[in-house]
């Protein structure tokens, strides 16, 4: 069998497929997320009702998920971020420690619970 042969069957494929399909379809899903953060508590009282409305909000809202398509004449590609369970974290501690000072009062966690826990 003829060498050149050999390499233009899978290059001859690859042509078929692409004009049998029309065009070229990519999509990947990235699962994005950060180190969880360092967080103290003033009291066991404050843990647990940040904890507990952690705990609510990751239940009732999806997953955060970010899309982007670009689609250039036959070629489409398609790119998903979802975003992982430390960065829902991270992003409570930004709203509830209001001061910023790492540790969370109870006073704190108080305030995010009524506006954010359960009704
Ligand atoms: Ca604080």
């Amino acid at each position: 069998m003829n060498s050149s042969l050999r390499f233009s069957i899978p290059g001859a494929a690859l042509v078929t497929a692409l004009s049998l399909s029309g065009c070229i379809n990519a999509s990947s899903t990235v699962k994005v997320d950060q180190p969880r953060r360092q967080v103290s508590f003033e009291n066991e009282t404050a843990g647990r009702l940040f904890y507990e409305t952690l705990s609510h909000v990751q239940t009732s809202r999806p997953a955060g998920e970010n899309k982007t398509s670009v689609s250039l004449l036959l070629v489409n590609v398609e790119r998903r971020e979802v975003t992982g369970p430390n960065s829902l974290f991270n992003e409570a501690i930004d709203v509830c420690d209001s001061d910023h000072n790492g540790t969370i009062t109870l006073t704190e966690a108080t305030i995010y619970r009524n506006a954010f826990g359960p009704r």
